[in-house]
């Protein structure tokens, strides 16, 4: 029985395995899963993002617990792109969730992002496929909200979860990193925590802001949670099986789906050419001449995709 067949029977090593050969940009792999992709199953997918230490792996930890309860089978991938070397904060991630180590029914990977031209999104939207070959539904992915990542999240999630807590100055950090433009739902966590009442107020304010497109209107709600505690993890669920209700009411899902396999096509091609560029002969003679300072690197460019025919 060839790999794919063995993650569809629910094969927990085959689907770990595949998981890294994925990771590590495993050509056959790739392929197979492309073979696959018309018929691959469409999971609900849940993004969770914020500061680090917020309590994204708590939360998630103590939602998996909920979704289990309503007998849902629950795939996590949690990556971590701001420190892809350390591995400190994807040990934290496994920490947090250790309490479905041995249950069947929750996978858990978590994965840096190192290694993959185009960063998170590549390697993390292949992950979830893998997953959702394997039957779980919902797939959870977890991210640091910092810098790229959000929007990548957003990209990757039918249903953003954007996690802040009221320890100093997240809330103005949030505005500026354009965390709100992304948030389906926003999640106020470490509640037990003073500030709660005024972060809650601040977020609201910041929502209301956020510019209304055409179509239908989703006004995120917002969830005071204790992770640590499992409070709030019930209203949360809620709330992001509201948006999800709201995706399919409003048949906006297929839209979604259609936005992220074009921003899917534009990272492969982005990393495709990158690849290519950089392994042309040519860009060893005139990366030298940019460092030197006698060519342009927008004239470079222009040569190397003469080169190569684009
Ligand atoms: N007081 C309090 N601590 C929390 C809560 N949620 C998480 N924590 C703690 O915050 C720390 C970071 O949590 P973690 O889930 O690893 O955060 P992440 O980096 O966002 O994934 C851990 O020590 C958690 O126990 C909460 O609701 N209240
Ligand atoms: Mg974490």
């Amino acid at each position: 029985m060839d790999l794919l067949d063995r993650i569809r029977a629910r094969d927990t090593r085959a689907t770990a395995r595949a998981l890294t050969l994925v990771e590590n940009g495993d050509e056959p792999m790739l392929a197979a899963l492309d073979a696959a992709h018309a018929a691959l199953p469409h999971p609900e997918r849940i993004g969770v993002t914020g500061p680090p230490g917020a309590g994204k792996s708590t939360l998630t930890s103590a939602l998996i617990k909920h979704l289990r309860g309503a007998g849902k089978r629950v795939g996590v991938v949690a990556v971590d792109p701001s420190s892809p070397f350390s591995g400190g904060a994807l040990l934290g991630d496994r920490l947090r969730m250790t309490e479905h180590a041995l249950d069947p029914d929750v996978f858990v990977r978590s994965m840096a992002s190192r290694g993959r031209f185009g960063g998170l999104a590549i390697g993390a939207h292949d992950a979830c496929d893998v997953l959702a070959l394997a039957g779980f539904d919902p797939v959870i992915v977890e991210t640091v909200g910092v810098g790229q990542s959000e929007v990548d999240i957003a990209r990757l999630a039918d249903t953003t979860v954007v996690v802040l807590t009221p320890s100093a100055g997240d809330s103005v950090q949030a505005l500026k990193a354009g965390i709100m433009e992304i948030a389906d739902v926003v999640a106020i966590n470490k509640a037990d925590q003073p500030g709660a009442a005024r972060l809650e107020e601040d977020v609201r304010e910041a929502l209301e802001l956020r510019p209304h497109g055409a179509g239908p209107h989703w006004q995120p709600p917002v969830v005071r949670s204790v992770a640590t505690k499992g409070e709030g993890v019930a209203a949360l669920a809620d709330a992001i099986a509201q948006h999800r209700a709201f995706l399919e009411a409003n048949n906006v899902m297929s839209q979604v789906r259609a936005t992220r396999a074009k921003a899917r096509l534009v990272d492969l091609a982005g990393e495709a050419l990158l690849k290519a560029v950089s392994a042309s002969p040519l860009f060893e003679r005139v990366s030298g001449q940019v460092s030197a300072g006698t060519l342009s690197p927008r004239a470079a460019v222009s040569e190397l995709l003469r080169t190569l025919g684009v």
